[in-house]
């Protein structure tokens, strides 16, 4: 596990401050991590504890999810989006955005489709939130490694009550394709990244939110074995919908790009 600080600790110190999920690889925590790391950005990594209300922490950064990075005395940032921007402010190198205008414009659509209020990863937690409330009701035997206190936090969160499972679900296989299609078609260009010829931020936002559907093997990726099953039962509910072309770019993007095993 990384060294963290605690929130109180954290707000009077200087530099950058990250607020992360220790111990288990939460999606947008661990790409906010991947893209420091890539950029060789150093920081305090400071321990956020999953669905449970902070008063501390909604006073400095004015809401109370994991990842958000505070630099010095700047605005808190908590969207995947403004990290990334504020990370190649502090470091432009390796660039994780295209310079090209257009590719720029994809590969933020594309990575909004994976991260971004009603993609990939909100559109997971949707599904897995139905099933733990049928659970909880005891109408399904879903394991819930939440209380019902931090159920209800996640649904205040980030609850959809117009969105049905099975309409969180297809949502994922349609932006699933359409990561794989863009592969295929970058592919047959000569390119295995999903945006140009060169690694950026959407295959750093594939790679690590891969987890909720196809989780990475142990040696790259330890995480608590519920965590694991959590990932494995979705994988399995979505059947063959996941193309293989997504996990062995992942497991590329793993090997090439970053240092394993991951640590959060
Ligand atoms: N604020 C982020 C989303 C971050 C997010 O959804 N974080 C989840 C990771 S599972 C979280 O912190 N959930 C637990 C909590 O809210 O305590 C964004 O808009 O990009």
């Amino acid at each position: 596990m990384l060294e963290y600080v605690s929130i109180p600790d954290a707000v009077g110190l200087p530099g950058l401050r990250v607020v992360l999920s220790p111990g288990f690889p939460g999606p947008w925590s661990v790409a906010a991590k991947m893209i420091l790391d890539l950029k060789g950005i150093r920081y305090t990594p400071v321990a956020q504890s999953i669905a449970c209300e902070d008063k501390v922490l909604r006073e400095w950064t004015g809401q109370e999810s994991a990842p958000v990075a505070v630099l010095d005395s700047e605005r808190s940032r908590s969207r995947w989006d403004e990290i990334l921007l504020l990370a190649e402010r502090l470091q432009p190198q390796p660039s994780l955005i295209p310079e090209d205008e257009r590719l720029r414009w994809e590969m933020f659509g594309l990575s909004s489709a994976i991260c971004g209020e009603d993609g990939l990863g909100w559109n997971f937690r949707l599904y897995k939130m139905a099933a733990w409330e049928d659970a909880l009701a005891g109408k399904s035997p879903e394991p819930v490694f939440l209380s019902r206190e931090q159920v209800d936090v996640m649904q205040f969160r980030y609850g959809d009550p117009s969105r049905s499972a099975a309409g969180a679900k297809s949502r994922m296989i349609a932006i699933l394709e359409l990561l794989a299609e863009q592969l295929h078609e970058n592919r047959r260009k000569g390119s295995p990244y999903l945006i140009g010829d060169r690694l950026t931020a959407a295959d750093i936002y594939w790679t690590s939110f891969s987890n909720l559907v196809a989780p990475m093997r142990h040696e790259h990726c330890p995480m608590p074995d519920a965590y694991r099953a959590m990932g494995e039962a979705m994988g399995a509910d979505l059947g063959d919908t996941i193309d293989r072309i997504l996990i062995e770019h992942r497991d590329a993007v793993l090997d090439r790009h970053l240092a394993l095993p991951l640590r959060f």
